[in-house]
């Protein structure tokens, strides 16, 4: 066995020359395939291999984060965490994830299904392209692997096994408690923000309600093991055509609460809403885009509800809520009132976690395209005040607010100066 060694586009080559997984795909001949990095991400590795026989990605984990250096060392083991992820994704909701073609643990190296024509969502909202089934499909993904993957649906000892496996994910858990949930609150050391909104962080940083709120929902993200979760679901997880959508990256998987993904969703939506007007030179109708963007916010929530209520009426086998209880007593009722309190959990969970998700994009260590590619540092200004506006509001507030709320106060909020 090989111990462990990051691949350059040679050594890859070699590395899988013999893997019969790749060579059906591209054939035997390893000299004329085309070997590319292409990486852009914040942690690993990312190759296209293509022949005229065919093509595939192989993602590998470096055993430090990227984006930062060495000085930031990573577990390898983050790629075992991303491969059972993406099988249970692909059983609970067919078709939605990259196929996988081979795994080596030894190199945590996962080969794949090759997306194309794909691009990264992140980069069709920046450029501002209309994908008429994203809402569809990811409201569908979520209530599908969140449901699925939880004791409302999993045979107990089964439930329990994959907690007990995604627990070990504790440096990635690591990640998102301290980068998400704490560092935007404080002067931490790797924040960086645009030069500027010092009074409006200031006033965030010594928001009383604001700093109780953040450390709920890490409270609430630490214990409420509640399904496994995709862990780092925004839009540079999805990739997309105009017909399809395909949700990658799951190495942040863990046990966790149910409103975790749907939150970081939103946020991811919402800051690409707010960031359309640091676009406004770039072609295209950025007011109806705008909209649009909104539609999919409310429009995913609510394919999540139908989707998740379907579910729950028709495939609830796991030990909670049996239906024994509820139904066959002649009660369906209270199976009925039982899902709309669990429903009402996700949404409170899932505004608090959008909240501050959108707060860490503006003031922590990871931003996002939708916002760094605003050339101009006024309208960027402009753009993550709003941000940090809403994140504010939604997460103190996360009790009260309703979709439509949301959406109305998101618009308000665009309109102010
Ligand atoms: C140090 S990793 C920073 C961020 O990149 C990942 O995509 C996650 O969002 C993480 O928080
Ligand atoms: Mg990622």
């Amino acid at each position: 066995m090989i111990a462990y060694t990051p691949c350059t586009t040679e050594s890859l080559r070699a590395r899988l020359a013999n893997v019969p997984a790749v060579t059906e795909r591209l054939g035997t001949d390893s000299s004329v395939w085309d070997v590319r990095e292409v990486g852009d991400g914040n942690l690993n590795l990312v190759f296209i291999v293509q022949s005229l026989q065919g093509a595939l990605v192989v993602k590998q984990a470096l055993p430090y984060v990227r984006l930062v250096g060495d000085s930031w060392p990573l577990p390898l083991k983050r790629s075992v965490f991303e491969y059972n992820a993406l099988i249970r994704h692909a059983l609970r909701d067919p078709g939605r994830v990259p196929e996988i073609y081979h795994f080596d643990e030894v190199q945590a190296l996962v080969v794949m299904r090759y997306l194309s024509p794909h691009v990264i969502l992140r980069k069709s909202i920046v450029t501002g392209v209309q994908h008429p089934n994203l809402a569809a499909d990811m409201g569908l993904f979520l209530a599908r692997t969140l449901f699925r993957g939880s004791n409302l649906s999993l045979p107990a000892p089964q439930a329990k096994a994959d907690l007990a496996l995604f627990s070990d994910n504790v440096a990635l858990a690591d990640i998102t408690e301290n980068l998400v949930f704490s560092d935007p609150y404080f002067d931490a050391a790797m924040n960086r923000h645009t030069p500027g909104l010092d009074p409006w962080i200031t006033k965030l940083r010594t928001d009383r309600d604001m700093k109780v709120a953040a450390q709920a929902m890490k409270h609430a993200f630490v214990s409420k093991s509640e399904t496994l979760v995709h862990g780092d679901l925004h839009s540079g997880s999805i990739m997309v055509t105009a017909e399809d959508t395909q949700v990658i990256d799951p190495e942040f998987a863990i046990y966790g609460p149910f409103g975790f993904d749907i939150g970081m969703l939103l946020a991811n939506f919402l800051l690409g809403y707010f960031a359309q007007s640091g676009h406004e030179a770039t072609p295209g109708d950025r007011a109806a885009y705008r909209s649009w963007l909104l539609s999919v916010t409310r429009d995913t929530w609510g394919v999540f509800v139908a989707e998740f209520s379907r579910l729950w009426r028709t495939e609830r086998t796991g030990i909670l809520y049996q239906r024994a209880l509820f139904e066959d007593q002649g009660d369906p009722l209270a199976s009925e009132q039982a899902l709309q309190d669990v429903l009402r959990g996700i949404w409170v969970d899932a505004m608090g976690f959008c909240g501050v998700e959108m707060h860490r994009r503006v003031l922590g260590l990871a931003h996002v395209e939708d916002l760094e590619s605003i050339t101009d540092d006024s309208r960027r200004l402009i753009a993550e005040r709003r941000a940090l506006a809403l994140g504010r509001h939604v997460t103190i507030n996360r009790a009260i607010i309703t979709m439509e709320g949301l959406i109305a106060l998101a618009e308000r909020i665009e309109e102010e100066d």
